[in-house]
């Protein structure tokens, strides 16, 4: 079959070879839960602010992706209110005094429907644009998104969301097993830990980009425009 690349995007570890009419953008858990003061981020003893730091530039890439008429995909990282789908290793984690599925100032934490569980205002999902709500760290694990994208002809991802080497790092893992090109969005995504953002961007780019692509928002954004 030949090849429909369309456009370069300017990338490390070498330019990202564009099929305009393939991509989608994967928003990775920009939910109050982690970005807010009372939520599961918080709870851990994670600085928060570092993820609000993002939301100005998670919001121009979703922008730039609906004003090309281009599928924007949000996860949300959450359980359903009997727990059927938390199994007792990730509840039994974390903080003891305020685990997933615990009432906490904002809900209960990490549940579908709680109001800390939402995703963050300034980038909630409009008409049309899907939702996937996810139990585990990767968005492909127990949901529909490999569906989903297969029945929209997607080939390509690019990722922004939170935390870079936790739930992006193994989404964009799922991806790339699954055939899909991805494409991290460099300032649209954060860690709690600086070094581990840094060290999640190498593991991705190594190795002639084993399992992706970093670009920045301007550069995603001027390509698929
Ligand atoms: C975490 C996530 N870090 N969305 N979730 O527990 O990265």
């Amino acid at each position: 079959m030949p090849e429909k690349h369309t456009a370069e995007i300017k990338a490390e570890p070498f330019a990202f070879p564009l099929k305009r009419d393939a991509i989608a953008l994967v928003v990775i858990d920009m939910q109050r839960d982690f970005a807010e003061p009372g939520g599961f981020g918080a709870s851990l003893g994670n600085d928060v602010g570092r993820i609000t730091k993002i939301i100005p530039d998670v919001k121009r890439l979703i922008e730039g992706f609906r004003m090309a008429g281009l599928p924007v995909i949000h996860t949300m990282e959450c359980h359903r209110p009997d727990l059927s789908d938390l199994p007792p290793a990730k509840r039994n984690r974390g903080n003891p005094a305020l685990k997933i599925g615990d009432a906490g100032p904002m809900g209960r934490v990490l549940i579908a429907g709680e109001a800390g569980t939402a995703i963050l205002s300034e980038l909630a999902p409009i008409d049309g644009e899907i939702v996937i709500e996810k139990p585990g760290k990767g968005a492909f694990y127990a949901t529909p998104l490999g569906d989903i994208l297969k029945a929209r002809g997607i080939e390509q991802i690019v990722f922004a969301g939170v935390t870079t080497e936790v739930c992006v790092q193994t989404t964009m893992r799922e991806a790339n097993d699954r055939g899909y090109e991805c494409l991290l969005a460099e300032e649209a995504t954060e860690s709690y830990f600086p070094e581990f953002k840094t060290a999640a961007i190498a593991m991705i780019t190594a190795q002639g980009a084993i399992v992706g692509w970093v670009g920045s928002v301007d550069d995603i954004i001027k390509g698929i425009a």
